[in-house]
């Protein structure tokens, strides 16, 4: 597959669409063409129906919160008219048995990211709810913080992470389909932004995903309707390999942890964390909160990336 510079035009004008269970080989090679790709019909009608049933519990209560109220330098990437629920297995038993622990998915996982079979770590399990008014969110790729940090921020490097969106509701551009730069992941130079006429919207009926690489340029749309939200989950997948030797968070209780230096309860991965120093604390957190918030550990942080 030929590099692109920015400045070409995308590599298609729509994504390609293909029926969940289509051939591994079939369709990591759109992905590879294009960065994502439409599988339709990942779970059924039904499946949707129970999926929202059992969010709807929790999706009206604070922690299906709007905005992030406590984060200020998020904000603006995950919305003010958007409502984020973190820990989505938690909630939905349909969700995570129908689709999060399903085969096929786990063998498309696996083909992207390195592993095996089942053997990449659960990154994320959110629900996005895009209401109207919201603004489009800023381009960007899902593996950055790793790709730039590891010196992999160019075409034909190991793939880090893979995300896939699953649709609650049938999703048209005006409520702010995820929009899309087919073949960004190709582009020579990843620090140039994207434009948003470069996209495409990812028109997806529920119980469709949009499977996307670590490495392609995307976001989620204006939602210009009157009144129609727009509900998926993201669920990503992570290599699993670049964690600790020892199991810390159970190896240790948090009470023997909370009279440590606030310097290794951070080593310990009782402390949110960042990329590089970057957006501190966007990573490892519990209800879209600070982990050392939820555990109350209060003490000074010295690490000096939050
Ligand atoms: O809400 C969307 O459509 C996009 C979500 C997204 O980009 C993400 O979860 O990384
Ligand atoms: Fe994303």
């Amino acid at each position: 597959m030929p590099q692109t510079t920015h400045a070409d035009s995308p590599a298609t004008d729509t994504l390609a669409r293909m029926p969940f269970g289509t051939a591994v080989a079939d369709v990591m090679a759109t992905i590879a063409r294009d960065g994502g790709v439409v599988l339709t019909g990942a779970v059924t009608r039904e499946q949707v129906a129970a999926i929202n049933a059992e969010l709807d519990l929790v999706m009206g209560t604070a922690d299906g919160r709007f905005g992030m109220t406590e984060d200020n330098y998020l904000a603006k990437f995950m919305g003010a008219h958007t409502k984020r629920l973190q820990h989505c297995i938690k909630y939905s038993r349909t969700y995570r048995e129908a689709f999060v622990a399903n085969d096929t998915l786990a063998e498309y996982v696996a083909a992207l990211v390195d592993g095996g079979i089942g053997r990449q770590s659960l990154f994320s399990s959110h629900a996005i709810e895009i209401h109207p008014g919201e603004q489009c969110q800023e381009l960007h790729r899902d593996g950055r913080g790793f790709l730039a940090r590891l010196g992999i921020d160019r075409p034909g490097g190991a793939e880090i992470l893979v995300n896939t969106l699953l649709a609650l509701t049938d999703i048209t551009e005006d409520m702010g389909a995820t929009r899309v730069i087919p073949g960004s992941h190709r582009w020579e130079d990843y620090t140039a932004p994207g434009s948003q006429e470069q996209t495409v919207p990812a028109l997806l009926d529920a119980g469709d995903i949009l499977m996307l690489n670590g490495r392609v340029l995307h976001g989620g749309g204006a939602n210009v309707t009157a009144n129609r939200a727009r509900r998926l989950i993201a669920t990503s997948w992570v290599m699993n390999f670049i964690v600790p030797e020892e199991a810390w968070p159970f190896a240790l209780s948090i009470d023997e942890v909370r009279d440590y230096p606030p310097r290794l309860q951070a080593f310990l991965g009782f402390h949110s964390f960042s990329y590089r120093g970057e957006h501190p604390g966007f990573l490892w957190r519990v209800d879209n909160r600070p982990l050392e918030k939820v555990l109350g550990l209060t003490g000074r942080d010295t690490t000096g990336q939050g």
